[in-house]
């Protein structure tokens, strides 16, 4: 049955992890995988996590199912997070919230919807952005396009390009934004950049399905949620949220996402949500217990949520350090070109190095980079920082 069954390569990021652990090398880096690690070089066991952890398991309860939208206190806390508590929207109950398998499922889940919903099903996404949108949006049945967005000569956002790309599209198009932190590039658009596309999108009649991987990883929870505030601001009265708690709870393999429907009226939101609901049950029926039962417990605890928001602003202000490390030792070593990576975003860098370059980082030094120059500065820490500095000037002098 399966003699015509091709082989497809694996996923070039995921790979390079491999690649990473079979290298002997004692003095190996791993900058390709978009993780957090800690200064130890672990992925952290947060502490408010651990301590909802240990609650849960003294009280250990019977496994029934969820409900198929999820754990109704993860659900409405996410909500919150995302729109910010006081916000009219959900008061007048237009935000329907699904809890979904990781923020991956969320993409997937919402492009099924918005594939019979909308006029079309056509998809715009930055050049470049996470290669998984393309992969997810086109396996739900998508036409994938791409807008202007990086500019590699200033190793910052083309915004000029940017609206004038957006300009083009299709009414009815759905124009996929990343919230912050973008991946891979690490630029982000400013306050007033955002209002700007904002407006555009309503006049020209774009849907805008935002995704949220990192919030908090830049400059804090509502601040790196602003995105979503203009859009409300904007008089945008539908829109799509894919959210992730993967890094800002360092929960990765738990699979805690959600997907938030922001409706033109409750009614509308109410059918929305049973649309949700029937396209998870043809999936994966209901989704799983234990990583929204520690999302829940720490959000919904204000002990917790202040440790959380504590350990939160540790990584974000430990990636912030990294950066700063990684351009003060790069000028003093006579590189002094590589300034722009303090001013990009979270934990990835498009650090301008070619293919050859990353190359040559691995081969020589055992440095794994993504071959597009991506590099995930919070692999960094202090003990690998200078060897990657020497290493990445060893290599930019050709
Ligand atoms: N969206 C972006 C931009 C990401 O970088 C990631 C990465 O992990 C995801 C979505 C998916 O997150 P999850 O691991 O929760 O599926
Ligand atoms: O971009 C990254 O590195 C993260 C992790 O198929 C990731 O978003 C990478 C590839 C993938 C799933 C997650």
């Amino acid at each position: 049955f399966f003699s015509n069954v091709e082989l497809v390569p694996g996923d070039p990021i995921l790979g390079l992890t491999e690649a990473y652990n079979a290298d002997p090398r004692g003095t190996k880096v791993n900058l390709g995988v978009g993780i957090y690690y800690d200064e130890q070089g672990r992925i952290p066991l947060l502490e408010a996590v651990r301590q909802v952890e240990q609650s849960l398991a003294a009280a250990a309860k019977p496994r029934g199912y969820l409900p198929i939208d999820g754990l109704p206190a993860y659900t409405q806390a996410t909500r919150e997070l995302l729109f910010g508590k006081d916000s009219p929207l959900l008061a007048a109950g237009r935000v329907a919230t699904t809890q979904t398998v990781g923020g991956s499922g969320a993409l997937r889940v919402g492009a099924e919807l918005l594939r019979k919903a909308l006029p079309h099903a056509t998809l715009a996404l930055s050049n470049p952005s996470w290669e998984n949108h393309r992969a997810v949006f086109g396996a739900a049945g998508f036409e994938i396009v791409d807008y202007t967005y990086f500019d590699a000569a200033r190793h910052g956002l083309d915004f000029d390009g940017m609206l004038a790309d957006l300009d083009k599209l299709q009414p009815g198009t759905t124009v996929l934004l990343h919230a912050c932190c973008h991946n891979p590039t690490g630029a982000d658009l400013t306050v007033d950049q955002w209002q700007q596309v904002a407006a555009l999108l309503k006049e020209r009649q774009l849907f805008p399905f935002i995704d949220m991987a990192y919030q908090g990883f830049d400059k804090g929870i509502a601040e790196d949620a602003v995105a979503i505030r203009l859009l409300v601001e904007a008089g945008i009265d539908s829109f799509v949220v894919a959210s992730s708690y993967s890094k800002s709870f360092s929960l990765y393999g738990e699979r805690v996402g959600a997907l938030s429907v922001v409706a033109a009226s409750a009614d509308q939101a109410k059918a929305v949500q049973s649309q949700v609901k029937r396209i998870i049950r043809t999936i994966y029926s209901s989704p799983s217990t234990h990583g929204a039962a520690l999302v829940a417990g720490v959000l919904t605890n204000p002990e917790l949520r202040a440790l959380w928001e504590t350990e939160l602003t540790g990584m974000r202000e430990r990636i912030h350090a990294l950066r700063e490390g990684l351009v003060a030792k790069l000028a003093a070593l006579g590189h002094p070109e590589y300034e722009f990576i303090r001013r990009q975003a979270g934990m990835f860098s498009y650090s301008g190095l070619s293919r050859a370059q990353v190359d040559r980082l691995r081969d020589e030094f055992g440095i794994y980079a993504v071959g597009t120059g991506r590099i995930c500065v919070a692999a960094l820490n202090q003990e690998n920082l200078d060897y990657v500095a020497q290493a990445v000037a060893t290599v930019s002098r050709g």
